[in-house]
Formats: structure tokens, sequence, C-alpha cells
């Protein structure tokens, strides 16, 4: 069986619902400080837990004989400036939990998601290659960072299954995104539809690499599935599909909502995107195990809004 902590979250949400399609659905056991949708709460077993609490992990890993673990649980990049030390505490000590229990030989796999965040403002900006200058400026980058060190570690020294991507900013529409820099991407439909308008915060010219949903969480499987001597990778593999800035969104959208009217008042996270890269090279990703995105702006697009006005 699997266990997801952060369950309610955008990633968690998405990952537990196509694990469950996979799987069956009592063969995931969904978990998270809070409970979550309506939908994910009916779709099978859920348990309320925190992934800072070891013990706790460890109870609910005996009792449902867990055996992998996806630890979606975590502090994003605008909201950990804001709480630094809440944020190193939840990234980094519940990535320790799970790093043990795998030790401790109670779990068998982990999936654990990095970000394009690892890169900082001195790294190539354009087709950032897979390993390069690493010195990110924020908190939520610095604890990826770390972690990704801490994976590559627990796997050379004690052999643990672990896998991880660099997630670029992601877009979804059944769970709204929590304090990411690239939310805008996903607040930019919900209010395309809903007043016709958009004030951005950040700067029209804003390229960041993204990709949709669906394709993050293919990629995540297809990762989980591969076998374990084609993964040449045990820090976290770069992966790309798409770059967009603000400017370019809000012509895709005008191609469905000729009226619709977006503004620019940067905050805060100006900073932080300008220190990640603009563009992600993912060869390694799409030579060890077959990666490769079906999604571009045009059809995220007319994915997002057709969802969303479906709601
Ligand atoms: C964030 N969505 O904005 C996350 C992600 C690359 C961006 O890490 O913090």
């Amino acid at each position: 069986p699997i266990l997801i902590l952060g369950a309610c979250g955008q990633i968690g949400t998405e990952l537990t619902m196509e694990l469950r399609a996979k799987y069956g659905k009592d063969a995931v056991i969904a978990s998270d400080i809070r409970e979550g949708s309506e939908s994910l709460m009916d779709s099978g077993p859920f348990e309320l837990l925190d992934a800072t609490n070891y013990e706790a992990i460890e109870d609910v890993v005996m009792h449902y004989e867990i055996d992998e673990v996806y630890l979606m649980a975590a502090m994003l990049s605008a909201t950990a400036e804001k709480f630094p030390m809440r944020a190193w505490n939840l990234n980094m000590n519940s990535l320790f939990n799970v790093l043990n229990l795998a030790k401790d030989r109670k779990i068998s796999k982990i999936f654990w998601p990095s970000s394009i965040a690892v890169f900082g403002p001195n790294t190539p900006k354009k087709n950032t290659p897979q390993s390069t200058i690493m010195e990110p400026s924020t908190v939520y980058g610095i604890s990826k960072q770390s972690g990704e060190r801490w994976c590559e570690y627990y796997f050379n020294k004690f052999g643990i299954d672990v896998r991880s991507v660099r997630y670029p900013g992601l877009i979804s529409w059944k769970t709204m995104p929590g304090g990411g820099t690239t939310d805008y991407a996903v607040e930019v439909y919900h209010k395309a539809l809903e007043t016709g308008q958009y004030n951005c915060f950040l700067q029209e010219d804003t390229k960041l690499p993204m990709m949709y949903m669906d394709d993050a969480i293919s990629a995540t499987l297809n990762l989980m599935e591969a076998d374990t001597e084609k993964i040449s990778v045990r820090s976290s593999y770069n992966l790309g599909s798409m770059s967009f800035t603000p400017n370019e969104i809000a012509h895709s959208i005008k191609e469905h909502i000729p009226e619709f009217q977006m503004d620019y008042q940067p905050d805060f996270r100006q900073q932080i995107a300008d220190s990640w890269p603009s563009s992600i090279d993912d060869s390694f990703a799409k030579r060890d195990w077959g990666w490769q995105p079906k999604f571009d702006l045009d059809s995220t697009t007319s994915e997002m809004l057709r969802n969303l006005r479906q709601e």
C-alpha cells in the first residue's frame, strides 16, 4: 500500500486520485494535517497526520502495512519567506522522518518533490542543466537543495530507493495552489472566468518554466514505475515542458475570452521569480525513463477554461 503525506495539497490531491484509479482506492492511504476536498475525502481511506511527527507516521505505516510513501507536504516559496523556521522545520523534518522509516526498513520506496527553486540568481537561466551552479536565494529553495543532498546521501549510504523530480510551476484546476510564486498561472484562469480581469503579481515579461498538472502526475508515476537501474539521478531530475510569461498566458486566454484584461502589480514574489531559470534542460529524465510532456500553453489554457467552466 501507498501513503501520501500532504494529500490535500495542489499536487497531493491529484496524485491521490490518480494512484487510486491505478491501484485501487484502498491501496492508497491519503493523509494531511487537515481534511481535504469532499471528492478526495470520499475517494478512500484518510488519516489526519502531521508529517513532522515520526511516531504518528510510523503508526500509520505499521497499521496499513505501507511500503511506499509520497511526501507531498511542504511550505512553498512565498509563504516560506514569511515563516522561514516553520518552513525549514516542515520541509526538512518531514523528509528525515520518511528517509529514516526507509533506513529502518519500515518502508521500501519514497517519492519526494524538489523544485526549480533549487536554482538561484547565478544559475544559467536558459536551458538550465541537470548539474550546474545552485545557490538558491529563498528559504524554500534552500530546503529543496538540502533535501536533494540528503536523498542522494541516503541512497548512497543506505541504498534507500528515493526518487525525485524538480517540478516547475504547476497549473491545475482541481485544487488551488498554496503559497507559491507561480500561483498566478492558476489564479489567472479563475479570475478570467469570474471577473474578466486579473492583477498579476509578477511583471509581464517574467518567463518561468511551467507544466500542466496531468503532465506532472504522469512524470511522477513514470519515474516511480521505472526499473531502479534506469535511475541515474538520485538527487532530483530536472523536469520541463513549457515556459511562458504572464503576457503570453494573457494572450492565450484572450483567444477564448477576448475582453479579458491583465494588469501588472509586481510584489515581493518578483524577486523570487527573478532568481529562477526561464527554461529547463530535462534530457536526463527523457533519456533515463522516457519523459515526454503532452501539454503546451494553448492546450493547457483550453483544458483549464473547459474544466473550470464545468465546475
Ligand atoms: C512555488 N509552485 O511557486 C511552487 C514551485 C517552482 C515553483 O516550487 O513555490
